[in-house]
């Protein structure tokens, strides 16, 4: 497949990009900043929030064959204000699809995340796919919002659409919560290449985890995508950690996202 990946220099796009290669696919990296030194394959520098840079980035891709899917991995990951976060989830992925319906690329994998239903109580149980949006901050709004326009492309476009539901994207877990929320850098690839090769999956949604022991999130719905996770925390489980902030974090399942001393920027 060739693959366009959006956010190809932050730490999920470093990772992803070099995996899918590896699995043969042709990609093409997408970023604000230039390429990393030593990478080997094309690179375009514009900024996914601004539509027109989205649409030169395709109309230039087209003239070197067909693009079978975009990986939108572009986006703060962190809490900041509402109009930044809206814009750099919302707005990124809007254009995004707009450049896929335009110039015919079928199909969306989205990095969204646990914030999207991060204030769900953990008290909850395993949460499926089917919980509702419960965001813990205005990122998981954003994530929120860029799922339903997924949704919205999905229905009125008829794009595959992905939403990946991604935990703690670490080299191994880095906290108690972590023990539930890894997803290690091996089942993000193999997550990643599920949602793009599964055949016509619509919309859908999968929790982007490993076959964590302790996982919170129900992986039924990736492996009906054809995710099959192969690393598990609990291996980690004796050199995690505890920290000061566990308890408070166990309260809902978006973690130190969700804590009740969490100050909202304006
Ligand atoms: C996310 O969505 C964030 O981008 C990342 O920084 C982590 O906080 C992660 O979720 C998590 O919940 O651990």
């Amino acid at each position: 497949m060739r693959v366009l990946v959006s956010g190809a220099a932050g730490s999920l796009g470093r990772v992803i990009t070099v995996g899918l290669e590896g699995l043969g696919h042709e990609v093409v990296g997408l970023d604000l900043v230039p390429a990393p030194e030593g990478t080997t394959f094309d690179w375009h520098e514009a900024d996914c929030a601004d539509a027109d840079a989205v649409e030169a980035v395709f109309a230039a891709l087209s003239t070197g064959g067909r693009l079978d899917a975009v990986v939108h991995l572009a986006g703060v990951p962190e809490e900041a204000s509402l109009p930044d976060e809206l814009t750099s989830h919302v707005i990124t992925t809007a254009a995004l699809l707009d450049a896929m319906v335009a110039h015919d690329v079928p199909r969306l994998v989205y990095a969204s995340s646990n914030h999207a239903v991060g204030r769900t109580p953990r008290a909850s149980g395993v949460l499926t796919e089917a919980a509702l949006p419960r965001p813990d901050t205005y990122y998981g709004v954003a994530k929120v919002a860029a799922e339903a326009l997924m949704q919205l492309f999905a229905d009125r476009h008829g794009i595959d659409a992905v939403a990946c539901r991604i935990g703690s994207f670490l080299e191994e877990p880095a906290s108690i919560r972590g023990l539930s929320t890894w997803l290690s850098h091996g089942d993000g690839l193999r997550m990643v290449e599920a949602a793009l090769t599964t055949p016509a999956p619509g919309f859908a949604v999968l929790y982007g985890i490993s076959a964590n022991t302790r996982a919170w999130w129900d992986l039924e719905p990736g492996r009906r995508l054809g995710y099959d996770p192969q690393d598990d925390a609990e291996a980690y489980a004796d050199t995690v950690q505890a920290g000061p902030h566990d308890e408070a974090e166990a309260e809902f399942v978006g973690g130190p996202f969700a804590t009740a001393e969490f100050v909202r920027p304006a």
